[in-house]
């Protein structure tokens, strides 16, 4: 199907999801006659005219695949969306690089110099609600204050893009392919011990990412480094031991991010680590294959412990059998976050811990706090699956004069610790009878080329 096509399709879908909004804020809030959504303002850094990287909002985002501050998208029930286009006159900065894409044959696209322009011709705005991150903007454009991102208003807005449409999808899907050409250009660097800056920048280089375009700051560790979850420093020198390395590393296209991470090892890593290794790539996958409508996400979480309980009893990490480890919650300082999240526009993407478009949240359980996704899964989600099994002396530190100090074995866990850890990490899209993995066509696991 051609991009324009699912472009077209994509946007009836979304302002479907912008009607239901209205009819959730009117039942629950107030009525309002339609959306603006804003790209967002320009920030700076403080006394500088240097400008913070910026990102347009996400919900405008999904209406319009254009970059730069300013925009603004008008939605009303029943109209084509309009597309205010802000590019300013400018000799000192280039008005954001058109993208090449279809959006100027779907959407109503009108081209303005600035937000004021465009104010004008959006005429009356004072019964529509406002969705951005400029309450003066609002003001400005004559929203009233109560109309500045209403809480069912966006509770709606943030459900429905749980729903991604095919090309939601397709956007995704080649976020995966661009992403991974950097994992397999890091993969070889991995053979040759460059550093981690160097494996970072031919991370961009193989995917044509600027730094600032990445959906997420790369995370490229060597060894111990690994332990650190989102370890964003890039050492300069080469690395010592060598033995291992861990690279969470996503791509964007459209504004749509993949989240991939990949874990290697080499003959410098003991034994045990690689049982782990493989270990984990088997569950990672299982739990991959358990996708569905319906499926729990919870339940992944558990299931993921009882996995990682498994491995660490079999492989004598912990002295007591997998049924008790979990009792006792011995696995927690192993893997201290969530098996996952909603992924999309934004790399934690919205509504994950959402009930109903209404807004009710179901929390995560108490032992697993950063759980991001509590939400049950249905068809058209995109979710990420990565669990991970970690050896990190602040977590495991309690534990050596705890109660349970004998379920540990101390000696082989101190070989561990200069390794880091792992995590293995696909983006998987719920379908209607089951999963498609949206990483592996492109980017293989550990063992296989
Ligand atoms: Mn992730």
């Amino acid at each position: 199907m051609s991009l324009h096509k699912l472009f077209a399709d994509h946007i009836a879908t979304v302002s479907s999801h912008a009607e239901k909004t209205l009819a959730h804020a009117a039942e629950l809030e107030a009525s309002y006659d339609g959306i603006v959504f804003h790209a967002g303002k320009q920030d700076y850094y403080h006394a500088d005219d240097r400008a913070v990287d910026f990102r347009p909002a996400a919900h405008f985002a999904r209406f319009a695949p254009i970059q730069g501050p300013e925009h603004l998208l008008l939605y009303r029930p029943q109209a084509t969306p309009r597309l205010f286009q802000v590019a300013p006159a400018d000799f000192w900065y280039e008005p954001p690089v058109e993208p090449e894409h279809p959006y100027g044959e779907v959407l109503d696209v009108v081209r303005v110099a600035s937000r004021d322009e465009a104010a004008k011709q959006m005429g009356d705005l004072s019964r529509c609600a406002y969705v951005g991150n400029a309450p003066r903007a609002a003001a400005a454009l004559g929203v009233p204050l109560p109309h500045i991102e209403p809480k069912t208003l966006m509770a709606a807005l943030d459900w429905y893009r749980g729903f991604k449409t095919a090309y939601e999808v397709h956007c995704i899907r080649e976020a995966n392919e661009q992403s991974a050409r950097g994992h397999q250009v890091v993969r070889q660097g991995f053979g040759e011990l460059l550093s981690e800056r160097r494996l970072h920048a031919g991370y961009l280089d193989a995917t044509g990412l600027l730094e600032y375009e990445t959906p997420y700051t790369n995370i490229i560790a060597w060894d111990a480094q690994a332990a650190t979850l989102h370890y964003q420093s890039k050492r300069v020198h080469t690395p010592d031991p060598g033995a291992v390395l861990l690279i969470d590393a996503g791509g964007v296209v459209h504004g749509y991010a993949s989240d991939i991470t990949r874990t290697y090892a080499n003959d410098r890593a003991p034994t045990v680590f690689h049982d782990a290794l493989d270990r984990m790539e088997e569950m990672q996958q299982e739990l991959v294959r358990s996708i569905a409508p319906g499926r729990s996400y919870v339940e992944l979480q558990t299931d993921t412990h009882r996995g990682i309980a498994a491995i660490l009893c079999d492989l004598g990490i912990l002295e007591t059998d997998p049924d008790a480890a979990m009792t006792r919650q011995l696995t927690l300082p192993f893997m201290p976050h969530g098996v996952g999240h909603h992924l999309g526009l934004q790399v934690h993407d919205v509504g994950g811990r959402q009930t109903n478009p209404q807004g009710e949240q179901s929390s995560p359980p108490p032992e697993h706090p950063f759980l991001r996704t509590t939400r049950e899964l249905d068809t058209g989600h995109v979710v990420t699956v990565e669990p991970g099994l970690y050896f990190i002396p602040m977590l495991l530190e309690p534990h050596r004069s705890g109660a349970e100090a004998n379920a540990f074995n101390w000696t082989l866990i101190d070989e561990l610790i200069p390794f880091g850890g792992i995590r293995i990490e696909d983006d998987v899209l719920v379908t209607s009878d089951g999963f498609e993995n949206l990483t592996r066509p492109f980017c293989p696991g550990h063992r296989d080329t």
